[in-house]
Formats: C-alpha cells, structure tokens, sequence
C-alpha cells in the first residue's frame, strides 16, 4: 500500500481516519437491503455446495445439473450436466417480462452524443449481430476478438457470441497492434470486431488502422467487423473487412441462444503475469454466470430502480463482469461513458452522475486519488444526492482515498464497498455485505458468503491475525477454469505453492483482530499501474527488443496517483547514447510494443544492474533506489559498488 501522503487530505479527513470508525451503513439502507441476514455467511459455510446450487436456481437453465461440483484438483467442474446460455439470461429471460421497455444501457459518448438502449432494444441487436457472425461461418467453440471503444457495441459484440457459443476475446482499446496481435494468435481466432475508432481526451484512437497493423501478421483472422464511429478515413480490405451497419441490416431479427454446456468456455481474458507472455484466462459458462449474477445483486444492494455505473472499460474483467454479464443477468439500468474523467472539464463524472441520476457508483482507487487531487469543487458543483452506494475495484485503496470518497461523493451517507477480485477469480470474492459488515477504510472486509480465504505462510501454515500471502482453500465457480493452451502454466503459477487444491492469488494481505482482510499488493513481479495489471517481465522484454538496449530490469515504485508508477532500469548497447532522446524512443517502444499504460515514467540508464551472485537481478534494491530510500540489505550482491553507483547517479537526475 502506498505509505505517500495522500493528495489533498485535508484536515477533517485525517480526523475522521484518527478516530478508526467502523462504518456501518444507515437505519434506512439496511432496512431495504437486498441481503439483511448474517445468517446467511453460517449457512453457506455449513453447505457450500447446497449455497451455490441456490445462487444458480437464480439463473435460468435450459436444462438443469445433475451434480453441483467435480474437484480435482487444480480441476473443478460447476453445475456439471446443466445447459444455459449466457445471452439468454442477459436478454430472452428479460424480455418476457416487465424489464422488456426498461433501459439497459445508457450509453453516453465522449463528444456529449447519448444513445439508450432498452432490453428490448439490445436483445434485437444482440441476435442481428448473432446472425451477421454466423453468416461468416463462425461456429460454437471459435475465438471472436473484440477491439473496441466504450460504446455499445462492444456490449452487443460480446453478448452476440455467447449467444452463438463463440468465445471471445476482448482486447483493451488501449493495447497496441502488437498487443493486439498477441493475443489475436495466441487465441487463434478467426474473426476480428472493431470499429474505425473511439474518443478519448477528444482525440480520435485509431482503432481499425491499428488493427490493420496487427493484421499484417495474423492469418487467422479471415473477417474484420467494423462499426463506425468515427467516421474516420480507414483502410478496408475487400473480402475480409465489414461494415457493421451493412452486415446487420439484411439478417434476420432472431438468432436461436445455442445451448451451452455448464463448462463450456465462455470467454477468454489475457491478463499480464510473471513471465513476458501474457496468460489466456479461461471462464466457463454456469460457474461464472451463477457468481457475477449473485455478486452484482448482493455487493451492489442492486434494486430494479438503481442506475449502476461501472466505469471500467469492457477490455478488463471487470468490464466483463460488471458492465456486461452481472449487471445485464440482473436486468439493471446502466450508465456507460466512452472517454475521460477529465473531458471537457475535470467533473464529467459528476455531470454524469447528476444527469442520469446515477444510484450505484462502483470506480477503481487511481480514479479516487485523482478526483482528490483535482479538489472538492468539481463535485460539489453537482448534484449528487442520486447516489447510494460506492464501490471500488483494482488495487488497495489508501484509507485516505477512502474516507475523501466516502465524504465527498458519498456525502457520508453512502456505503462504501471495497471489492478485491481478480481475472482469475472471475467475481468479487472479498467485499462487504453493504447492510450487514461495517467497513474499515482500507480493509475489503471479509469474503463473501461461500468463500473461503485465509492468510498462509510461505510454507502453508495459517496466520490467524498477521500478514503472510492471500490464498483461496476452496473452489468457488467464477475460479478460472485454465490458461489457454497452457495447462503446465496455470499449474505452476497458481497450485503449485501449496498442495491440496489451495490457490495462490500473487496477493500479500493481513488479517486483523476482528477476521478483516487488509490487501496488501502484489507479492510477485506483477505491478498495478493505475488499477492495470502489467508484468515487468512484459516491459523488459519490450525494452531489450530495442536494438540499442542490452538488458532492462523493471520495477513498480509508489505513485500518489497511479498507486504504482514503471520504473526501467537500462543498460545500453556500446556505442549508444544515454540521453533524453535515447529515454523517449525506448518509452515510444514500449508504448508501440504494449500499449500507452505499459509507459515507463522514469527510465535511468547505467552501466551494471545489481544481480546476486547467481545473477538474479535485484528488484528490491532497485525499487529502494527508484523510491530513493535507504539501500537495504546489499550482502547478497556480487558487486555491491554497483547499487550505490545507481543510487548517486540516480539521485543526480531526479
Ligand atoms: C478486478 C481486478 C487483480 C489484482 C489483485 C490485486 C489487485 C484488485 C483490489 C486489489 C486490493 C482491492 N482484476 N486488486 N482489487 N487489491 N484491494 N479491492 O482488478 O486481474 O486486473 O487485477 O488487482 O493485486 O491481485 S485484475
């Protein structure tokens, strides 16, 4: 957790976080909470299985499971015989009913232009894109890459291939062709959906024209679906690339949901670990409906009346979790915004908030601490009595974000869920129950009913009260299912540390006193850079593909507003020069390698990394140097004149 001061915390916040109050929401709220009996935590503890199956009578099923669960470890099966189709319960489930004329999506757009789409509306969308895809001959079980802005197609995309059983792979707008070319090959899929570009800090990102780089090099892909946008001048290829407008207006209206088995993948996210290649998260279907759809009721207080608004973008799992699957399967109202927080001006959320009457406000710590550093009066200038309830996914918020956000969004009135998850996790597994656990600013409270997690050692002993690494010791149906086309990795990376089926999360937490799960960070080579999982292995192989650069060593240091910012450590080629324009083209490589979050804030050049004497580089005393805190201990270093030579010439340049 950043030890920084806060921005902006002002005097009653530091007051307020003195007095170590647990929050617990009002009379009023917990009176009309969806989830109002603790009971419910012992039960589900007393028959997991039994707690599950119920979560998943929720849903509907074409046809029903005949066993709950199949664990063999690291293996487990969900709802094992049962068929249903993700689309179908976002959608057809709807329909029939008095949510038919509710509206689904409230999509706002960068330049201020707003579209609303009913159920109805979206359903109707849904199954033309559905039908448009299979007429390329796209079938049950084939990849569909997704490249999308924050518009509603990128909704309907998705939605359009679970309905068909095609899985899909969203890939971030911001990732670059490279990125994009990754992963298109990795998954080998054979359809690509984009659009010719998106707004954002009232720029045009280039999306089709990017993709067109990624292409070059990607056979797989034999169609391109394209949705204008921007109406911006594209390259298109005869044959291959599709107007989206064109292909959906002469199919037809409805597109039968295929009936997808329990465990059949629903979609694939790529998500950055320990290595240099990012990992191929599988979900499956049953399992992760059942926990998102619970999830987004019970966390969220979520009631038929409520505006939610995830601000995440559909490219990350929580996009696809809390903006699709969750909120759509419990027929919510949501609020989508394409572009920045700061466009025009620094209160377009709080304009926002104010216009749609947004009730549910769920955004990531980075987000908060800008807001903070931004000043109160951009949201007192609006109108935010709409708003009942906060949430916030990402990364640990700071117990000063929190109580700010609390204050000053929430206007102390609102509770405030801290949700941690990951990719691999599929749903929010350790948050409050908004009615029923008081909240301490900076703790995700406790996991949810039919979680188990517990605090471990390095060698699995369990820390009662204490720090040590977060781990999962039961299976949940949201857990990932593999890494695609990986198994020996995901083996290795999360089940290997400890026997018995016990999942290692990479996260660091401490438990207090009362059972309250405080998170820590990251304990591998994993950074999170303004709530965005990066690898450092993934930066440092972006640097030495550089032909002037020889070896990289990357780190994560602390960032008032980013939580952690990339620090590259570089030793250049002979015969290269280490100056500020060597600095910028490696920070432009790694942007066109990766993408604009994967941007280093610092690179410094020099002409040894510190390794041990097996040559492991030394992250720790880089991190040390890059924060420019005291050396900790040097004893293992092969040279420890190095380190200090670093740390000179480090503290010269900043
Ligand atoms: C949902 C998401 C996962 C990593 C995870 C943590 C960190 C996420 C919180 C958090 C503390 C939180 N998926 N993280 N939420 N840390 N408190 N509420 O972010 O796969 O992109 O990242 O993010 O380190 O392992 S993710």
């Amino acid at each position: 957790m950043s030890q920084l001061d806060p921005p902006n915390a002002n005097a009653e916040v530091s007051a307020l976080l003195e007095e170590n109050r647990i929050f617990h929401c009002s009379n009023e709220f917990k009176s009309h909470a969806v989830v109002k009996n603790a009971d419910i935590y012992q039960s589900a503890r007393e028959n997991r299985e039994n707690f599950w199956a119920e979560c998943a009578n929720k849903l509907e099923w074409f046809q029903k499971w005949n066993k709950v669960l199949e664990w063999k470890p690291p293996y487990a099966k969900w709802f094992i015989g049962g068929k249903l189709n993700a689309s179908y319960n976002c959608l057809d489930r709807h329909i029939k009913a008095p949510l038919r004329n509710k509206a689904a999506l409230i999509w706002e757009g960068e330049p201020g232009d707003q579209r609303t789409l009913t159920y109805w509306d979206l359903y109707r969308e849904v199954n033309k894109l559905a039908n448009a895809i299979k007429s390329l001959g796209v079938k049950k079980g084939d990849r569909v890459a997704i490249y999308m802005p924050m518009i509603p197609e990128a909704v309907i995309a998705m939605l359009a291939c679970a309905r068909i059983g095609a899985i899909h792979t969203v890939v971030f707008g911001g990732f670059s062709a490279e990125a994009l070319k990754d992963r298109i090959l990795d998954a080998q899929a054979n359809l690509l959906i984009t659009a010719d570009g998106g707004y954002r800090r009232g720029n045009v990102i280039a999306l089709k024209n990017t993709a067109n780089n990624a292409l070059k090099d990607c056979p797989c892909i034999k169609n391109v679906i394209v949705v204008k946008r921007t109406n911006t001048n594209v390259d298109f290829q005869p044959g291959r690339d599709h107007w989206y407008h064109e292909i959906t207006k002469s199919v037809a209206d409805y597109c039968e949901p295929e009936p997808m088995d329990s465990e059949d993948i629903l979609y694939i996210l790529y998500t950055s670990g320990t290595t240099g290649k990012p990992k191929g998260v599988i979900h499956t279907t049953g399992g992760y409906m059942t926990a998102v759809t619970l999830t987004t009721h019970w966390v969220f207080d979520l009631k038929p009346e409520d505006v939610f608004w995830c601000t995440a973008d559909v490219g990350w799992v929580t996009g696809h979790s809390y903006i699709v699957y969750g909120p759509l399967s419990n027929g919510a109202t949501q609020v989508i915004y394409e572009g920045s927080p700061d466009w025009p001006e620094r209160n377009r959320f709080w304009k926002i908030i104010a216009k749609y009457g947004v009730s549910i406000f769920y955004t990531a710590p980075t987000a908060i601490r800008a807001f903070m550093k931004w000043g109160t009066d951009w949201p007192e200038g609006c109108d935010l009595s709409s708003l009942r309830l906060l949430g916030s996914v990402g990364e640990p918020i700071n117990p000063e974000a929190w109580i700010w956000y609390h204050k000053y969004i929430g206007r102390e009135k609102c509770p405030v869920v801290d949700t941690w998850w990951q990719t691999e996790t599929g749903s929010i597994l350790i948050a409050p129950l908004p009615a029923l656990i008081g909240q301490k600013p900076g703790s995700a409270t406790k996991p949810l009913p039919g979680i188990e997690a517990k605090i471990l050692t390095e060698n699995g002993t369990e820390i009662k009260e204490g720090g040590g690494y977060l781990a999962l010791t039961s299976p949940w149906p949201s857990m990932l299912r593999g890494i695609y086309g990986d198994a020996q990795r995901f083996e290795e990376t999360y089940w290997n540390k400890w026997p018995n089926g016990i999942y290692f999360t990479g996260d660091g937490a401490k438990l207090d006193a009362d059972g309250y799960f405080w998170l820590l960070g990251r304990v591998d080579d994993v950074i999170n850079v303004a709530g965005h999982r990066i690898g450092t292995m993934e930066i440092e192989s972006a640097l030495v593909d550089h032909p002037a650069v020889a070896e990289a060593a990357v780190v994560g240091i602390a960032d008032e507003i980013k939580g952690q910012a990339i620090a590259a450590f570089v030793t250049l080629k002979e015969g290269n020069t280490s100056d500020k324009k060597m600095e910028d083209t490696l920070k432009q490589h790694v942007v066109e390698k990766i993408g604009s979050i994967a941007r280093p804030s610092k690179i410094l050049f020099t002409a040894d990394l510190p390794k041990t004497r097996s040559g492991k580089i030394m992250r720790r005393l880089l991190r040390d140097v890059g924060e420019g805190r005291a050396l900790g201990d040097v004893t293992t270093l092969a040279d420890s004149s190095v380190v200090e030579t670093l740390k000179k010439k480090y503290e010269k340049e900043t």
